[in-house]
Formats: structure tokens, C-alpha cells, sequence
């Protein structure tokens, strides 16, 4: 009997199975064995990846073929080996059409750093980010707000909510609805809260400790992308401690700014750092306050790290 080899789509994975939703039904598969030997610097299939699979007779299946990917949010994997010759890319989603960045007005309180380097790693990928700022019913919630507004004004599409005060909710719903998206940021910021408010058990569960998923070398082992009953994909990622840049060289850092862009050229040299050259339109603009001073210190910052990071 000729096997029958069927498509699909990658929508949970955990320490080695991988659950594929064919047209049909949801089926439970692991890698042909050839596969596993592709690579060892990136992971081979993550959710979100295009397969194809082969059932068994039992029931589960293999898949003997992972689809090129379009696009990958990915970052150094936080392990030991983080900063040496045998780190790791961690490829948090494959093939998604947006990246949702998740912070909160209070408690905790918004940390521009980090989401600058979401957004890094969201342009490097060409992942269209939406920006969400939780918990706008908190005390701050107006200091918090005209801190983000530096993000609308970048052209980063900005939702103020609150899961709790039933705030931008049908907002957030329809930028979810059809996509295949990541919904990530730091742990206590209402992700969970934020999707469960749309839909019922979309996301994991509210005030979840996930260091068990987030911590050491295992953390790759599970991910999962829930179905909107609308259409597409949300994967509510645990909380994200630290997001290490994967392979991004120090002098194409510039390129993901958005605000920088424009003004790069004008800048005296080709290979302007922006750090300390006379003339320079990216400092020029930061003293005009037409850049913002915190995402100039951001870039300064990342810049500093990549300098520094391992070199092959
Ligand atoms: N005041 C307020 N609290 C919220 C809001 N959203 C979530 N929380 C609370 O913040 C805590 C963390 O929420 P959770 O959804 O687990 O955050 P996650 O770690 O990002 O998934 C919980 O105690 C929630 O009840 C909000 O909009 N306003
Ligand atoms: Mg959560
Ligand atoms: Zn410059």
C-alpha cells in the first residue's frame, strides 16, 4: 500500500512530539530520524512550521519534511551555552504574521529596554509588531501612556487595554483575528488575562510561574499556538525574561530602527556607528528631540552588546 503523505501545520510542540493539524484532524507526530541530524545551531521544527507528514497505523505520525520558513522570530536560547561558540538559536514562531509586544502601565512597570529589543528582533525578522500597553487602569497609567506614545509616533501600531477594566479588547480581538500571532512580554503583564478576556482558555493560565518552561536548558521543550474561533493562531508565550539577539551584526543594527532610517543618510560616513561621530544626523536628531532620547539609548546599549558577543 503506497503511504499516504499529508500537509500541515506545526501547532504544539513539547520535548520531542509535535502536535500537526492537518485539513482533517489534529495528529500527534515525531521527526524522521534523518532529520534530527540537519542541524544543531537552530531548532529544526518549531509551531508554526509547515510539514509533512506520514500517518502511522497507530494513529500518530511522522514528519519527514519541515517546509522552508517565510519568516522567524527567533533569539539566542538562554542556556548555558549562551555567549559561546555552541550557542543556539531558539526560534520562538515560524511563519507568523505578527508579533504582539505585551507590557504593562503598572506593576510592573513598563520596561522600554526590553520592548526596544523585541522590536529589534522583530524588524531583523520583518514581523510586523503590534505594541500593547496593559493594565491602563492602574495609577501611572498616564505616565505609562505618554511613554508609549513614542512608539505611534516610530509608526508601531499602539492598544491601550486593560483585561481588567474591559479596556480595548474589541480592538485587540480584531488585531488577532485571522493572524497567526505571538503574544509575548514579560511574565505579570496580563498576557494570559488579556486572551483568556477574548476568548475562553486562549491563553495559558493567569498568573502562571512558568520558570519550569522558562529557565535553563530545556526551555525550548514547549510551545503551543491556540486557535481563535475567528481564524488564525495566538501563541501565549510564557514570560519572556530575556531576548538575546540572534545574528545581528552591530553595523546593521541602524536598519531596525525605524525612525533612524531616514535619517541615515545624511550622516557624514557610510559606516557611522552614531556613537560619537561630529556631524552625525542620528545625534543630530536625538538633540532636536526628534529621535527619543530613551530608544537612542536603547540603540547605544544593543549596540555595546553585539560588539561584545561572541565572534565565530
Ligand atoms: N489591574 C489589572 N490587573 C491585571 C490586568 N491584566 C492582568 N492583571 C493581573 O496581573 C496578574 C498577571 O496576569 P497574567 O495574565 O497571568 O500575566 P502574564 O504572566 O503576562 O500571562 C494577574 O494577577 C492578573 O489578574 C489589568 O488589565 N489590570
Ligand atoms: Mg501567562
Ligand atoms: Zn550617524
Amino acid at each position: 500500500m503506497q503511504k499516504q503523505e499529508e500537509p500541515g501545520l506545526v501547532v504544539k510542540t513539547q520535548s520531542g512530539f509535535y502536535w500537526v493539524q492537518t485539513t482533517s484532524d489534529l495528529i500527534t507526530c515525531q521527526l524522521r530520524g534523518t532529520l534530527k541530524q540537519a542541524s544543531k545551531r537552530t531548532e529544526l521544527c518549531v509551531i508554526g512550521d509547515k510539514v509533512i507528514i506520514e500517518r502511522l497505523t497507530d494513529g500518530s505520525g511522522v514528519i519527514k519534511q519541515v517546509l522552508p520558513r517565510q519568516r522567524a522570530l527567533s533569539r539566542i536560547e538562554p542556556s548555558e551555552y549562551a555567549g559561546t561558540a555552541t550557542e543556539r538559536e531558539q526560534v520562538l514562531i515560524a511563519n507568523c504574521d505578527q508579533a504582539v509586544f505585551v507590557s504593562s502601565a503598572a506593576n510592573p512597570a513598563p520596561n522600554t529596554r526590553f520592548l526596544d529589543r523585541c522590536l529589534i528582533a522583530a524588524e531583523k525578522a520583518a514581523i510586523p509588531a503590534v505594541v500593547v500597553l496593559n493594565k491602563i487602569d492602574l495609577e501611572g497609567a498616564e505616565a505609562a501612556k505618554a511613554l508609549f506614545a513614542t512608539y505611534e509616533r516610530i509608526g508601531y501600531p499602539v492598544l491601550y487595554t486593560s483585561a481588567a477594566a474591559n479596556i480595548g479588547l474589541a480592538l485587540l480581538h480584531q488585531t488577532l483575528m485571522g493572524k497567526i500571532s505571538i503574544f509575548t512580554g514579560r511574565s505579570g503583564v496580563g498576557k494570559s488575562s488579556l486572551l483568556n478576556a477574548i476568548q475562553p482558555n486562549l491563553g495559558r493560565a493567569v498568573g502562571e510561574v512558568s520558570a519550569k518552561l522558562t529557565k535553563g536548558k530545556h526551555t525550548t521543550n514547549y510551545a503551543e499556538m491556540i486557535p481563535l474561533a475567528d481564524g488564525g493562531y495566538v501563541a501565549d508565550t510564557p514570560g519572556i525574561r530575556g531576548l538575546g539577539l540572534w545574528d545581528i551584526e552591530p553595523n546593521e543594527l541602524d536598519a531596525y530602527f525605524p525612525e533612524f532610517v531616514p535619517l541615515i543618510p545624511a550622516c557624514p560616513f557610510s559606516d557611522c556607528t552614531h556613537i560619537n561621530e561630529a556631524e552625525c544626523a542620528i545625534r543630530a536628531a536625538v538633540a532636536r528631540g526628534e529621535i527619543a532620547a530613551d530608544r537612542y539609548d536603547s540603540y547605544l546599549r544593543l549596540r555595546e552588546e553585539l560588539e561584545n558577543q561572541y565572534v565565530y
